[in-house]
């Protein structure tokens, strides 16, 4: 049947007040650009009339300004779920205005089909082509796509003719069937392929509306002194390991989470002449990926998204031929699984915002409060991982804040699940070390040297037990930070004594 052919106008008219909306994408990558803000312009007409209008928006990750910052801005959302870096939105959510759900990445497509999130009437998804038999190829990010194109009422294809159509085949789009069904997904390799290079749905229910819009990809901080170092030491590490034999010659494929850190990192692998050609299994594949595929470091990458600067993506549309068969892209519930990081012994390589001494991560809550952005992959991979690696700078905030803490005022990633922590200073192995162990390899390896006193000191308070942690002191140094400013006035003499 032909396709219907519409205003972006028109298309938000089709979502209604109430409506739980599911876009395509993952970060700025693969996200629709001009549906979502006329649906904000929509949102804002209504309440500007006293009408109720707000949505319940579904996506793969963090997106881009069009979705969280147009919709957040205009007071559109009820709920969002499960991953945003957007500014007004992290403040609109940190001020309770909507309700925000935040879970492991990998198993959002699977919950919205066991029914653990109400329905998803609206899809609205970025696609560089369309046909009349109702395949959809979408553009550089993939997260939830199939199960939201296949569930919802009603879908809103964004033909994005900046994208060229011959990226058509880059993907590999494969959803899971739900328990007692599912079985195991043939994956072996990073480079095997499982599933289509579309997503098919009834092209009934296809609305498509023309746009041209470049996304939001802006460029990496060149790397100062703090992220080289961490990717020096990361680097080292790894030869290290490999001279020891507990990483094969060939090596591991590499999960690398998302910022200038995780970026900085791959950059030193790369320029380590130690460390072999390696493949990377992971979920957004940023700039430094492709640049390494084209120096020959890399020679594979499967990941949901290619969140790359915008410079980087168009000089990968014009080598679209070399990246072809070196490159995938998949749906998250794929390329997060927990199932498949264990089978590839994937290395997992995360920022923290804060550890604490014992080896317990915060990834999200600045003073166990705020939200920053979100667990996002880091605990499907983490947890699953051949080796899990935390990095952090030492400090935050020109040292007013240690980032090696007493305790995480929130925990998203316990000491069971991470194996090493690295920063400025050096590498902690935490890998067969109770938690007194632990904690002097952190302080001495990664602390600090200002805080090291400190966190030596509530070591030493005389805490009996396994896990010397004292219920009186564990949060000394964020109470200093909120009444003085800074970690370093952390004062333990004025607390009971355990
Ligand atoms: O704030 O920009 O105002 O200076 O936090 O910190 O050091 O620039 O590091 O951009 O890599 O972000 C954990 C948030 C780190 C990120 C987190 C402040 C610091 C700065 C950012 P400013 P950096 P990054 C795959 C994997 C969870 C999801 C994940 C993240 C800002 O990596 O969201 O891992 N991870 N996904 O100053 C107060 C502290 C702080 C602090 C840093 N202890 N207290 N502020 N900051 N430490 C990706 C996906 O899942 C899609």
């Amino acid at each position: 049947m032909a396709l219907k052919f519409i205003t972006a106008e028109e298309a938000a008219a089709l979502v209604k007040n109430d409506d739980n909306v599911g876009f395509s994408g993952f970060t700025h990558a693969g996200c629709p650009k001009v549906v979502p803000v006329e649906i904000a312009k929509r949102a804002e007409a209504a309440h500007a009339k006293g009408e109720a209008f707000k949505i319940g928006v579904f996506t793969g990750a963090s997106t881009g300004d069009a979705i969280d910052g147009a919709l957040s801005r205009a007071k559109a959302i009820k709920f969002r779920t499960p991953y945003q870096t957007n500014k007004d939105m992290r403040t609109a959510l940190n001020r309770n205005e909507f309700d925000f759900f935040d879970l492991h990445l990998s198993q959002l497509a699977q919950e919205i089909r066991y029914g653990f999130l109400g329905k998803i009437n609206v899809a609205i998804v970025e696609a560089c082509e369309v046909t009349e038999k109702g395949e959809i190829v979408p553009t550089t990010g993939v997260g939830i796509t199939p199960t939201i194109c296949r569930m919802a009422d009603i879908v809103i294809v964004e033909l994005n003719k900046s994208v060229p159509q011959k990226l058509r085949g880059i993907h590999d789009l494969y959803e899971l069937q739900d328990p007692p069904k599912r079985r195991e997904i043939p994956i072996y390799e990073v480079q095997n392929r499982i599933g289509l290079d579309y997503v098919k749905v009834n092209p009934e229910k296809i609305f498509v509306v023309e746009t041209d819009r470049d996304g939001d990809g802006g460029g990496f901080a060149p790397l100062d002194e703090v992220t080289s170092r961490i990717g020096h030491n990361v680097a080292e590490f790894f030869v290290a390991e490999m001279k020891a034999g507990r990483i094969p010659a060939h090596f591991l494929p590499i999960q690398s989470g998302v910022g200038n850190i995780a970026n900085a990192v791959l950059a030193s692998m790369g320029s380590n002449p130690e460390i072999p050609r390696f493949e990377v299994y992971t979920e957004v594949i940023q700039d430094a990926v492709i640049d390494m595929m084209q120096q020959g470091n890399i020679s594979f990458a499967s990941g949901c998204s290619l969140t790359v600067s915008n410079e980087v993506l168009h000089k990968f549309y014009d080598d679209l031929a070399f990246f072809k068969n070196k490159l995938v892209l998949r749906p998250s519930e794929i390329s997060n699984n927990p199932g498949l990081a264990r089978r590839l012994g994937i290395i997992a390589l995360n920022t923290a915002i804060e550890v604490d001494i014992f080896g317990s991560v915060n990834s999200t809550h600045v003073n166990g409060t705020n939200m920053m952005n979100g667990i996002g992959g880091s605990g499907d991979f983490t947890r699953n991982s051949y080796l899990s690696i935390f990095l952090t700078p030492s400090t935050a905030k020109g040292g007013a804040i240690s980032c090696i803490v007493p305790k995480v005022t929130h925990e998203d990633h316990t000491e069971h699940s991470v194996k090493i922590i690295v920063s400025e200073y050096g590498v902690a192995d935490l890998r067969g070390k109770g938690p007194k162990n632990r904690a002097i390899e952190i302080i001495e390896k990664c602390a600090h040297p200002d805080y090291r006193p400190l966190l030596h000191e509530y070591m030493n308070r005389g805490v009996k037990g396994h896990l010397p942690q004292d219920i009186y002191a564990c949060f000394a140094f964020h109470q200093a930070l909120k009444e003085t400013g800074s970690m370093i006035n952390t004062d333990f003499s004025k607390y009971q004594k355990p």
